[in-house]
């Protein structure tokens, strides 16, 4: 069996939205006989595809599979840039080792890295990131800006807007970003997003955006030391989320606000990033490397910087750190 022709067909019956196409169209399409389009359907069935034929107007699709590989990503992504190379994996220790590897080795801008399941996913500081199986969006995106590298900490606020804007768009539930990196609902953490640099001499060789999104996880799903933090969609909406939709609403969201970054610089995206802010005009504890200040956040800098003006009227600029609110 010719599995590219497979994937193709699954990609022709996915781009048909539901529409019937009949066997003896998709044999001219193919160049194949109609036998062989009975087999390959028969392959989508087994591989999980819902496929039902109506006499004489052909084949539709009823359901597609709840995986996250390339063609199932790909049909229906319009994108001109991101999610143009994407690199499945069924499980791996991290997309992010995945995603520099690639990077060193010259992939595109813009490619992608998607996996089910991460058996070694990993936040800020070596800490751990959980990724259940089929449960979540567990991401790494590979871009190549032409800015100086003290431009990339930004990117990881600009992806909050994306993201922020993608779970609105697909769930119509309203998140908040608590500085820098993480997205919640309901004062509860959906989503963290780590940006790693390789750089050189030259400047930026590679930014890589990690991005972990809890989507169809029921609170038993995530580990007990989880369970009063983290949150994911199908808790918050009561629905489980098509995670197929969910990733191309972000792949475009993410390439329209990073081209909007590189492009004009980040004037407009701090608006909106402050919009949607749940740490701005906050009493809130910022806990550094080397000390931790209580304050106000009063916003951010134009470098994504955090300003927080402690009660002898200081305002401290905090670059890296874990923000609590106090109240
Ligand atoms: C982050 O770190 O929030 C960044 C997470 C990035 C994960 C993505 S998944 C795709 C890509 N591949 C990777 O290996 N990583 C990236 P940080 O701010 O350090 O937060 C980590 C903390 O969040 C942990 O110490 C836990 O307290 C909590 N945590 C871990 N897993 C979580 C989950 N699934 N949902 C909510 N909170 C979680």
């Amino acid at each position: 069996m010719n599995t590219a022709i497979t994937n193709k067909l699954a990609e022709r019956l996915i781009k048909a939205q539901g529409e019937p196409v009949s066997g003896q169209q998709l044999a001219d399409e193919f160049g194949v006989s109609r036998t062989a389009i009975w087999k390959h359907i028969k392959e989508l069935a087994e591989q999980g595809y819902g496929i039902e034929s109506i006499k004489k107007k052909g084949y539709y699709l009823t359901s597609a599979p709840d995986t996250l590989d390339a063609t199932a990503i790909g049909a229906g992504l319009h994108t001109k840039k991101l999610g143009q190379t994407i690199h499945y994996v069924e499980s791996c220790p991290s997309t992010q080792i995945i995603a520099h590897q690639l990077a060193q080795e010259g992939t595109p801008d813009g490619t992608i890295v998607l996996t089910e399941e991460q058996t070694a996913g990993r936040g800020r500081l070596a800490r751990k990131w959980d990724s259940a199986a089929k449960k979540g969006i567990w991401m790494s995106v590979v871009l190549r800006p032409d800015v100086v590298p003290q431009k990339a900490p930004q990117f990881t606020l600009v992806a909050a807007v994306a993201v922020v804007r993608a779970i609105e768009e697909v769930t119509g539930l309203k998140p908040e970003i608590k500085w820098p990196n993480d997205i919640l609902i309901k004062g509860k953490k959906s989503t963290g997003i780590l940006t790693e640099l390789q750089s050189d001499a030259d400047g930026i060789q590679a930014l890589i955006i990690g991005i972990g999104l809890n989507v169809n996880q029921s609170l038993q799903d995530f580990p007990e030391e989880l369970q009063d933090i983290a949150t994911s969609l199908s808790i918050e909406s009561g629905k489980l989320v098509n995670r197929q939709e969910l990733v191309r609403a972000l792949l475009s969201h993410l390439e329209i606000y990073t081209d909007l970054y590189i492009e004009t610089g980040f004037g407009m995206l701090k608006i909106l990033w402050e919009s949607y802010s749940s740490t701005i005009g906050k009493t809130v504890r910022a806990r550094m490397a080397k000390e931790t200040l209580t304050g106000i956040a009063e916003g951010i800098t134009e470098d994504g910087v955090l300003q927080l003006r402690t009660a002898d009227g200081k305002l401290h600029g905090i670059y890296s750190a874990d923000i609590e609110m106090t109240n």
